[in-house]
């Protein structure tokens, strides 16, 4: 009778054991597990990021135009940043840099080129990026294939020095070259 006890009393704390072990790495999971959401949000409540720079692993050059990575920071959507190799520049980033570390809840991204319909559609636009941070989280971000100027909201706000857009996939255009014209952050 006593031994029954005794096994009875094991058994229920080994359980217990499995079911605290079971918890602790899933809540460790979900702190890490950063989301970018599709958000229809009022960008009046939130502060405009004004970013340093902004870097990319290639550029085009197309007679006396260069499709420079500073043209996503203009203010303008008639002017792009262009990916500049063969392909369709599948793993092809740009980084945009702040003067300091700043704390961003929300970004807007105008993917393709958006100067005209028919500049949109002739070249090809990102389909999913990764995002990455300075602290070395990173999400994704899944683009729809219109003129549209979406924002993103991060599932936390994340204080970093620069965000990296790599080209996951993309919308094919009539050319190959990827562009995005304009990428905003809020806090
Ligand atoms: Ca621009």
């Amino acid at each position: 009778m006593k031994t029954a006890k005794i096994l009875r009393r094991t058994l229920s704390l080994c359980l217990v054991l499995v079911m605290i072990l079971t918890v602790i790495p899933i809540s460790f999971a979900a702190d890490d597990d950063l989301t970018a959401d599709l958000v229809t949000v009022n960008l009046k409540k939130y502060k405009k990021i004004n970013p340093s720079h902004a870097e990319a692993s290639s550029e085009m050059t197309w007679g006396t135009k260069r499709y420079h990575a500073d043209n996503v920071l203009d203010g303008s959507k008639s002017t792009t940043w262009r990916e500049g190799v063969k392909g369709h520049g599948i793993g092809e980033s740009i980084t945009i840099y702040f003067r300091k570390e700043v704390t961003i809840s929300i970004i807007r991204i105008y993917p393709g080129y958006q100067a005209k319909q028919t500049g949109f559609y002739n070249n090809s636009r990102p389909k999913e990026m990764t995002l990455t941070f300075s602290d070395g989280r990173s999400c994704t971000v899944y683009l729809d294939d219109k003129v549209s100027g979406p924002c993103y909201k991060l599932s936390e706000p994340v204080t970093t020095e620069y965000v990296e857009f790599t080209i996951d996939r993309v919308y094919k255009g009539k050319s190959t070259d990827t562009c995005i014209s304009e990428i905003e952050f809020y806090s």
